[in-house]
């Protein structure tokens, strides 16, 4: 499918920067990766992503030693080792700061060097720092505010420069959610040609042929963080009566895995596991594209963070989010928060929400899956109606790129003439 290019006012050519600090998991970075990659190949604006964790980079693409090397081009997308200290030429930083826009990620903090010299700047960057997705009222109140701040220049000089903060969310008047053009459409591809599509996914692992022919049997996908009582979920699959394939991409939740299956070591990937009517696969890391198609093809999926939780709404599949942990379960208020959004009162709902509330609070829900299990086609419904009104509305690139068309023209009518 051919994407529309979109043309941003300053010319093609100015690129944007964007700076991501890995602080846990892989969530930092595959969100800007996937920014990155949408502003490229839907916009045509040059993307430079600095990066400094490329061991945890490395996850995302099968280049051999890529964390020893200092650059690396990947669909347009041009990444670059973000090192401390970070040592870059002068021009190198001139170049930087006078990018079109400057994305401090989840705010990471950029380099004090840049700051300065985006403050020496003739015509510095629009300076972003792109925030966590929450559900919560506030984030309304808190997007696209800007945040002055004074700044000396190599004359010492103060200067006064503007940070926006920029925040993504499920709502009109944030900036919106991750979502490439072609997104969609290459759901419904999939969805529409199921059972074949699913055979077709399942092809590389040797499962027992009666598995395959079930056409009552549920495929979940399970990426969740250590903590979560999945114990109980294995369980309750193992003994219900309707057959089930869990596939678990590679995470430090097998370790949940090893100890249901009293394995010595965790699995590895390939493994089957079977026990009663459950049926576990463990799945390689995929790419980005690859993850969806997962989550596309599962009639359930367990998701966390923020990434997979968003691609998991516009699979337009049912799901558990299984949140980030906080201090003093500040994570439990974010969760609440969205589902209020996400969701009614009905009976499978209410059943939903007490599965999600469990699972965050780390409680055995053995019991509410035979709860849930029967409520997955009202959810389905569900899903899908959700999936359809987020697509309703602007993207979170469509939304930054038009943020920067106004900054530009509101730069250009206070210009002295
Ligand atoms: O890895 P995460 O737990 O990241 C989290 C969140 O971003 C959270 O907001 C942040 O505070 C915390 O880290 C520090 O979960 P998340 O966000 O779902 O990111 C996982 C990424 O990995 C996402 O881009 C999807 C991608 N992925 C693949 O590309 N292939 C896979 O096989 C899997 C399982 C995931």
């Amino acid at each position: 499918m051919s994407l529309q290019n979109k043309s941003v006012p300053s010319g093609p050519n100015t690129p944007w920067t964007v700076f991501c600090a890995a602080i846990d998991n892989y969530g930092d970075i595959g969100v800007c990766w996937r920014l990155a990659r949408q502003l490229q190949q839907e916009y045509g604006i040059p993307v430079e992503l600095w990066v400094d964790d490329w061991a945890a980079l490395a996850r995302f693409f099968s280049v051999p030693d890529l964390d020893t090397q200092e650059s690396h081009t990947v669909q347009g997308v041009h990444f670059r080792n973000w090192r401390s200290p970070w040592e870059v030429s002068a021009q190198s930083l001139e170049c930087i700061a006078a990018s079109a826009v400057i994305i401090e990620a989840f705010g990471c903090s950029l380099p004090a060097v840049l700051v300065r010299a985006m403050a020496d700047s003739a015509a510095p960057a629009l300076w972003l720092n792109l925030e966590y997705l929450s559900a919560e009222d506030w984030v309304r109140d808190c997007h696209a505010l800007p945040s002055p701040q004074s700044i000396p220049n190599a004359a010492g000089t103060a200067v006064a420069l503007s940070k926006y903060f920029f925040f993504p969310g499920f709502v009109e008047g944030t900036g919106g959610l991750l979502r490439e053009a072609d997104l969609l459409a290459r759901h419904t591809t999939l969805q529409s040609a199921l059972p074949l599509t699913r055979s077709a996914f399942l092809a590389p692992y040797s499962l027992p042929g009666e598995l395959l022919g079930d056409p009552h049997c549920l495929m979940l996908s399970m990426f969740c963080y250590e903590g979560a009582p999945v114990l109980g979920l294995l369980a309750a699959l193992a003994e219900a009566s309707e057959s089930s394939l869990c596939l678990v991409p590679e995470s430090r939740c097998l370790l949940s895995v090893q100890a249901f299956f009293e394995l010595v070591e965790a699995p590895e990937v390939g493994a089957i596991l079977r026990r009663g009517a459950l049926t576990l696969v463990v799945l390689p890391f995929a790419d980005q594209d690859e993850y969806d198609r997962l989550l596309s093809l599962c009639d359930f999926n367990i998701v966390r963070g923020e990434d997979s939780f968003v691609r998991a709404q516009f699979a337009g599949r049912p799901m558990l989010w299984h949140l980030y942990p906080q201090q003093e379960n500040a994570h439990l208020a974010k969760m609440e928060a969205f589902f209020a959004l996400y969701s009614g009162q009905s009976e499978a709902e209410t059943a939903l929400h007490g599965f999600w509330s469990r699972w965050n609070q780390g409680e055995d829900c053995r019991d509410l899956w035979h709860h849930l299990r029967p409520q997955l086609p009202a959810l389905q419904r569900q899903a899908r109606s959700w999936q359809q009104k987020l697509a309703q509305r602007p993207d979170l690139a469509a939304n930054l790129v038009q943020f920067y068309r106004e900054r530009c023209e509101e730069t250009a009518r206070e210009a002295p003439v």
